[in-house]
C-alpha cells in the first residue's frame, strides 16, 4: 500500500480493518481508490478514497465546499421524495476532526465517499435501456438543483465550458507548438478552426440573458452515472468536482457525447468511432421525461446542437492537450490524446450529418406524449 495513502486513511475512523486499497475507475483527472474494510465477522464493505488533482483544481478546498453544499441540498430532495439518500446522492465521509476532506502533509487534498452498493458505472453502452436512464438521472439531478442558488458556488475552473475560450487557448497552442506536433495533425486542426462560428452560440445566449444560468454538473460522462445492477435504473450522478454555475446544455451535450458514442472515447481505429442516432433518441427521451417541466423553450431548441458543441469542445481539449505535450489528461500511450481527439472529430462529423433527424427527435419528445405512447 502507498505509504501516503496509509497516512490519509489514518485521518478516518472505521468499524473494521482496512484489508485492501486498489486504484479504481477510469477517470482522466483524479486518483480514485477503493478500500476494502472487513468487520470482526469478516464481512466486507467498501469505501471510495480520492486525491483531487491540484494541477487541474487549483482551489481543491473550494471544490469540496461546492460538493458539501450541493450534496446536502440533493440529500434533502431525495428524502422529501421518499428516496434512499444512501444511494441516490454521494455521501461524504468526514475525517476524525469532522472535515469533508483531508489535507495531507504534502499538501494533497483527499476525500472519502461512501460506496454505493449494488450499482456500477459503464465505459460504453452495453444495454440501450441504460441510455434512457442516464438521460433521466441527469434531468433529475438538474431538477433537484433547480432551486439552488448557483451564486453560492465557486467557479472552481473558470470558463470550464466556455467553448470560444477553449478555442482561443487551442489556437495559442497551435501557434506556439511546444511539442512540435502541429505538422502531424493539420487536418484535425483545420476541422476545428472551420467550426469557430459555432463555438460562441451558447455563451453568447447566456450573456444576453436568453439562456438561464443553472447549477450544472459539467462532467456528465456516461461513466459518471451509477446504474443499479438489479433494476437498470440510473441512481445518481457521481464525480461532482466540476459542479458549478453553467448551462443545462453543457450537461446534456456531454451526455450525448458519451452515450451516443459507437466506440470507447480513446478508440485508436477512427473507423470504429461514430455516433448512434437511435441512442440519441433514447437519451433525449429519458432526459426530457425528467427535464421538460423546467427547461425553457430556448434550451430545448438547442439540445441537438449541444451534442455537437460539447463533442467539438472535447475534441478541442484533447487535441490541444496532445499539441501541448500531454500535460492535462492522464495518458497511457504516446498518441492517446490524439486518438481521443479523433473519435470526437468523427462524432462531430456524424452528428452534423444527422442534425435534421436530431432536431426532429427533440421536437418529438419536447411535449409529454399521450399516455399510451409513453409506455416506458
Ligand atoms: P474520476 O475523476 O476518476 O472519474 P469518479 O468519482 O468518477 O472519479 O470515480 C471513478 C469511478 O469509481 C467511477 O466511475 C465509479 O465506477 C467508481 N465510484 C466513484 N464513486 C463511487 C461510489 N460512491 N460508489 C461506488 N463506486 C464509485
Ligand atoms: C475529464 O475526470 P473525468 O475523467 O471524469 C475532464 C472532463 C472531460 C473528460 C473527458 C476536470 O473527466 O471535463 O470531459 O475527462 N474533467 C476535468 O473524458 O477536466
Ligand atoms: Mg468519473
Amino acid at each position: 500500500m502507498d505509504h501516503s495513502i496509509d497516512n490519509v486513511i489514518a485521518h478516518y475512523s472505521f468499524a473494521g480493518t482496512v484489508m485492501d486499497v486498489h486504484p479504481f475507475g477510469a477517470g482522466h483527472i483524479n486518483d480514485t481508490y477503493r478500500l476494502v474494510i472487513a468487520d470482526a465477522a469478516g464481512e466486507k464493505r467498501y469505501l471510495i478514497l480520492q486525491r483531487i488533482n491540484r494541477n487541474v483544481f487549483h482551489q481543491p478546498v473550494q471544490v469540496m465546499e461546492n460538493i458539501e453544499k450541493i450534496t446536502r441540498h440533493v440529500h434533502g430532495k431525495v428524502l422529501a421524495a421518499g428516496g434512499d439518500p444512501e444511494r441516490e446522492v454521494l455521501n461524504l465521509v468526514p475525517t476524525t476532526t469532522g472535515t469533508s476532506f483531508c489535507l495531507a502533509a504534502d499538501g494533497e487534498v483527499w476525500r472519502m465517499v461512501k460506496f454505493i452498493t449494488g450499482a456500477r458505472t459503464y465505459e460504453t453502452v452495453e444495454n440501450p435501456r441504460h441510455v434512457y436512464e442516464v438521460g433521466k438521472a441527469l434531468g433529475r439531478f438538474q431538477a433537484q438543483l433547480a432551486d439552488f442558488d448557483a451564486g453560492q458556488l465557486y467557479e472552481t475552473i473558470p470558463g470550464f465550458h466556455h467553448t470560444p475560450g477553449r478555442l482561443l487557448a487551442f489556437k495559442d497552442i497551435v501557434q506556439r507548438d511546444p511539442a512540435n506536433r502541429v505538422r502531424r495533425v493539420k487536418t484535425e486542426i483545420d476541422f476545428i478552426l472551420e467550426r469557430q462560428p459555432q463555438t460562441a452560440v451558447v455563451v453568447d445566449l447566456l450573456r444576453e440573458g436568453k439562456l438561464p444560468w443553472r447549477v450544472t454538473h459539467n462532467d456528465t460522462k456516461f461513466n459518471n452515472v451509477m446504474i443499479d445492477d438489479a433494476t437498470g435504473q440510473g441512481i445518481c450522478l457521481i464525480d461532482l468536482d466540476t459542479v458549478m454555475p453553467g448551462s443545462a446544455l453543457y450537461d446534456f451535450g456531454d451526455a450525448v457525447r458519451t452515450t451516443t458514442a459507437l466506440s470507447l472515447e480513446d478508440e485508436p481505429d477512427t473507423d470504429r468511432a461514430g455516433f448512434s442516432l437511435p441512442y440519441f433518441e433514447t437519451l433525449a427521451h429519458g432526459y426530457l421525461d425528467a427535464a421538460r417541466g423546467f427547461l425553457t423553450a430556448a434550451e430545448i431548441d438547442l439540445l441537438a446542437f449541444a451534442g455537437v458543441l460539447i463533442t467539438l469542445e472535447q475534441g478541442i481539449r484533447f487535441l490541444g492537450d496532445y499539441l501541448a505535450g500531454d500535460t492535462y489528461y492522464k495518458i497511457h500511450r504516446p498518441e492517446h490524446n490524439l486518438d481521443r481527439a479523433r473519435t470526437q472529430i468523427r462524432m462531430v462529423q456524424e452528428m452534423e450529418g444527422h442534425m435534421q433527424q436530431m432536431e426532429a427527435i427533440v421536437t418529438k419528445y419536447r411535449e409529454e406524449a399521450d399516455e399510451c405512447e409513453n409506455a416506458d
